[in-house]
């Protein structure tokens, strides 16, 4: 074997075995919506929460405690898009092993899923703004209005026609490939190793490679637009349905978590730059209702406060390519 071989084949031992011991300690697998009593992790605050600036989900959750005026211990963890993959830390691995914000942890026990914690919130603050209607009818309308904003499985983008939540990977694709830029490629391969859902950092490759310019060039990625776009569009005419029938909240007079979960839907469509084509005057009680929206206090406290910097750079790119590449302005945003 010549010194250069034995060379490589050392390099390639020690690589697998750092590989293999790290796997041994990022285990991760499915949990349980819900919360886990049985589980008791490390913890100061009555409230903490593991969350991220960009993510949708955790979004949802600050929403909900900045509505319920309910202080918490936030725990800020890195997705990829806004640097690394903070998710599959040892650290947070041991609070989720999903691999995936937001968490709840209540006196130390973790809630997973936002939909599941946002209810438990509203249960367990003590709060005496009410998110969920007493009247049993209308807490079960609210749920539904929940469930129909949100993200709901490993993949989502199965079920487009379920939720409005679910059209929202699609619809971020752009914005996607213009925050991916700046992570470099070994963070995200980091993903390939470790991540339970291999094909996410795979995707965040591809867009990477291809960039805003190529998007347009990625087939399956366009017609995951195109898809989530026309179910996107059929959930806001419901919406724009219930808000002309009740309104100015979906349940009526009272601000309730269908409201919560609704508003980190347009928000992420201002983020991706889809308002234009999903909103304005062919939904007018939908806009006028995410002007309502913007107007809470709450927005300002769970969304503003944490613009991150690297979303708005990769939505001010979307905005400028937009303007300067009218062939990838029809074939992204174009009519669908
Ligand atoms: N259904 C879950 C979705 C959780 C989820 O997919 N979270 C995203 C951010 S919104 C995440 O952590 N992604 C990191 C990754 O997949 O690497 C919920 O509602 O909490």
């Amino acid at each position: 074997m010549s010194a250069l071989s034995f060379a490589a084949a050392s390099a390639g031992a020690v690589a697998l075995g750092w590989f293999l011991r790290e796997r041994s300690f990022r285990r991760t697998r499915v949990v349980a919506p819900g919360v886990r009593k049985d589980v008791d992790l490390p913890h100061e605050g009555e409230f903490e929460l593991y969350h991220n600036a960009f993510s949708l989900c955790s979004k949802k959750v600050r929403m909900c405690f900045a509505e319920l005026g309910v202080a918490y211990r936030a725990h800020h963890v890195d997705l990829i898009e806004t640097g690394r993959y903070g998710t599959l830390s040892r650290a947070f691995l041991a609070i989720n092993p999903a691999a995936v914000v937001p968490v709840l942890v209540h006196r130390g026990h973790p809630v997973y899923e936002s939909h599941e914690i946002i209810v438990y919130a509203a249960e367990h603050a003590h709060s005496r703004v009410e998110l969920v209607p007493d009247d049993p009818v209308a807490a079960a309308r609210m749920a539904d209005w929940v469930h129909k904003s949100s993200l709901l499985g490993d993949r989502p983008v199965d079920d487009l026609q379920v939720s409005a939540g679910n059209c929202v990977p699609g619809l971020t694709l752009p914005l996607f490939a213009a925050m991916i830029g700046d992570i470099p490629t070994v963070r995200i391969a980091e993903g390939l190793l470790f991540h339970r859902l291999r094909t996410r950092p795979l995707v965040f490759l591809v867009l990477k490679a291809a960039g805003l310019t190529r998007l347009p060039a990625l087939r399956p990625a366009m017609a995951l637009v195109r898809a989530s776009h026309r179910w996107m569009a059929r959930h806001l005419d419901d919406l724009e349905t219930e808000l002309a029938q009740y309104g100015p909240w979906i349940l009526g007079a009272q601000f309730t978590l269908a409201d919560v979960s609704w508003a980190v839907i347009l928000d992420r469509l201002r983020e991706a730059d889809w308002e234009a084509s999903l909103l304005g005057e062919h939904r007018p009680h939908v806009t006028r209702y995410w002007n309502r929206i913007r107007e809470r206090p709450s927005y300002r406290a769970a969304m503003t406060k944490y613009e991150h910097p690297a979303v708005r750079r990769g939505t001010e790119r979307i905005i400028a390519k937009r303007r300067s590449d009218p062939a990838f302005d029809a074939a992204v945003y174009g009519s669908h």
